[in-house]
C-alpha cells in the first residue's frame, strides 16, 4: 500500500535535506531541517543520493531519515515529540514518538560512517537516546544520568560516533524508560557493510521492523503505561492486523527481514512455507557454522534477529507470532471458556434485561468475527481481516508474505490475492462418511487387557486426615 505521492513527498523533502548541505556555510552550521511524516504507510526503499551505496531497506509501516552530508559526516535531526498514530484504518492511537510517528525513522548508514544526530526534545519530560548495539564512546551512549544530564525539554543534544561494525540495531530512550517505551518510543538503526562481507550475503529485498505493545483500553486513545505484561495491542512497528502491510517480494527472490523485540515478553515469529536461517543479532553476523534451517525463530526481549531465505514458493503465505494471544487485537481477558456450554436460555433472558448481551464463544471465538457486536469507537475488532476465502481471524502481529513470479524488481506494491492453479486448494469431501472404527481395547501393551475391569469403576480418594503435623499439606 506504497502511495505514490507519498513516495514523492518524502523523496522531495530527502532532496531537499540534501540540497540545503550545497546552500552556504551558514546554512551548514545550523541544524539540518528536521524532516517529518504525516503517513503510516510503507515508504519505499530511500535510495542513498550522498555517501558509499548500499542496497536500502523496507520498514514495514515505516520509513527512512534522510540525511545531509556536512563535511563528510552524516547529519540527521531527530524530533522525539507526542504523534498520533494510526495503528490500524480505523484506530489511532496518541502515542510518543519521532518525527511525526511511531516507531521514529528507520537510520540507514554505512560501516565506517561518521555520524551526527541531533536530538530536539519535543516531549512534557526529559529524555535521551541510546544506540542499542552500537561500538561508540561511552560518553555517547545515551544512558541520562549514568552517561549524559537528560535533554529537557525543549533542548537539543547532539550524538556522534563512528558507525564501527555492519548490523542491525534499535534507539530508544534511557530515560524514563517504563512510559517513555510504553508510549512507543522506538526506532531501528541499520549499519550497511561497506564492501563485500563474508558472512552477510546480498538480498533482493530487505525489511525490517520492531515488535511493540501497547495497552489501550477499547475506546480510548492513549496506552497505559503501568501495564507490565498483560498488553491488549501487539503490534509490529505500532500497526496491528489487518493494519500491517504485507510483504510483497518476487519469486525467487533473496530475502531478510531484520526484527527487533521492544516488548515485555518473546515471540516466536514464524513464516509459512519456507525455511529460513538466523543470519545475524544485534551483536553481529552469525557465524556460518552456527547457522541452521528454521520455521519459527523466537526473538527474545531486548534482542534482534536477522533471518534470511529464498523466496521460491508462490502464494501468500501467512508471516506472524506464534503466541495465538498476540495475533489477536484489543479484548478483555476476563472471558470465561464457554465451549460446550450450552446457556441460550440463560441468554434470553438476560438479552430482555440488556439488549446488547451476548454469549462468548458457544462453539468457539471462530463466531466473534462473524457476529456484528457493537464495539466502542476507535477500536479494531479482536479478531478480523478479509481474505480471498472469508474472514482470516487474526489480529495484531500478523501478516502475508506474497510472492509472485510477476513481481517487478524493486517493486513493493500490494499484488491482491493469489490466484491458486486449479487443483491446488483444500477442498470440502462430499462423499459419504464411514464411522471411525473405535478400539474396544482397555489399555495398552503394558498394560493387556484381560486383567483390566471390563466397565468403568468407581474410584475413590479419601483425603488423608491429618493425623500428625506432617501429614498435612
Ligand atoms: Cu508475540
Amino acid at each position: 500500500m506504497n502511495s505514490r505521492r507519498q513516495f514523492f513527498r518524502t523523496a522531495g523533502l530527502a532532496g531537499g535535506a540534501v540540497a540545503a548541505a550545497a546552500v552556504s556555510r551558514v546554512a551548514m552550521a545550523a541544524l539540518p531541517e528536521p524532516v517529518l511524516q504525516t503517513s503510516a504507510d510503507t515508504m519505499p526503499p530511500l535510495v542513498p543520493n550522498t555517501g558509499r551505496p548500499y542496497n536500502p531497506v523496507v520498514t514495514l509501516n515505516g520509513w527512512t531519515l534522510p540525511w545531509r552530508m556536512n563535511s563528510g559526516v552524516k547529519e540527521f535531526h531527530l524530533v522525539a515529540e507526542p504523534v498520533v498514530r494510526e495503528m490500524a484504518p480505523g484506530m489511532k492511537a496518541h502515542l510518543w514518538g519521532y518525527n511525526g510517528q511511531s516507531p521514529g525513522p528507520t537510520i540507514e548508514v554505512v560501516e565506517g560512517d561518521r555520524v551526527r544526530i541531533f536530538v530536539t526534545n519535543k516531549l512534557p519530560e526529559h529524555t535521551s537516546v541510546h544506540w542499542h548495539g552500537q561500538r561508540l564512546p561511552n560518553g555517547m551512549d545515551g544512558v541520562s544520568g549514568l552517561t549524559q544530564p537528560a535533554i529537557q525539554p525543549g533542548k537539543t543534544f547532539v550524538y556522534e560516533f563512528v558507525a564501527r561494525r555492519p548490523g542491525t540495531f534499535m534507539y530508544h530512550p534511557h530515560a524514563d524508560e517504563m512510559t517513555q517505551m510504553a508510549m512507543g518510543m522506538m526506532g531501528l538503526w541499520i549499519t550497511h557493510p561497506k564492501a563485500r562481507h563474508p558472512l552477510i550475503d546480498e538480498v533482493n529485498r530487505d525489511f525490517c521492523f520492531l515488535l511493540n505493545a501497547y495497552d489501550i483500553d477499547p475506546g480510548s486513545y492513549t496506552p497505559k503505561i503501568m501495564t507490565m505484561l498483560d498488553f491488549n495491542l501487539w503490534s509490529w512497528n505500532s500497526r496491528i492486523f489487518p493494519g500491517i502491510d504485507p510483504l510483497n517480494v518476487r519469486l525467487n527472490d533473496k530475502v531478510r527481514i531484520r526484527i527487533g523485540n521492544l516488548t515485555m515478553t518473546n515471540h516466536p515469529i514464524h513464516v509459512h512455507g519456507h525455511e529460513f536461517v538466523v543470519t545475524g543479532t544485534d551483536g553481529g553476523p552469525t557465524p556460518k557454522s552456527a547457522r541452521w534451517p528454521e520455521v519459527t525463530t523466537d526473538v527474545a526481549v531486548g534482542q534482534m534477529r536477522q533471518i534470511d531465505f529464498v523466496a521460491d514458493e508462490e502464494g501468500d503465505w501467512a508471516f506472524h507470532c506464534h503466541k495465538s494471544h498476540h495475533t489477536m487485537n484489543a479484548m478483555g481477558h476476563n472471558v470465561p471458556t464457554m465451549i460446550g456450554v450450552d446457556h441460550r436460555g440463560v441468554a434470553k433472558k438476560i438479552s430482555k434485561l440488556i439488549p446488547d448481551y451476548m454469549v462468548m464463544g458457544e462453539r468457539g471465538m471462530a463466531d466473534m468475527t462473524e457476529m456484528e457486536m457493537p464495539i466502542p469507537d476507535n477500536t479494531v475488532p479482536m479478531m478480523t481481516g478479509q481474505g480471498p476465502f472469508g474472514s482470516v481471524e487474526m489480529g495484531g502481529m500478523f501478516s502475508v508474505l506474497k510472492v509472485r513470479k510477476d513481481q517487478k524488481p524493486g517493486d513493493y506494491k500490494d499484488p491482491g490475492w493469489y490466484k491458486h492453479p486449479a487443483g491446488t486448494v483444500a477442498y470440502e469431501w462430499t462423499g459419504a462418511l464411514t464411522e471411525p472404527a473405535r478400539t474396544q481395547s482397555g489399555g495398552g501393551h503394558m498394560m493387556p487387557a484381560q486383567n483390566m475391569p471390563a466397565k468403568e469403576i468407581e474410584v475413590q480418594v479419601r483425603k488423608p486426615q491429618a493425623k500428625s503435623k506432617h501429614a498435612d499439606h
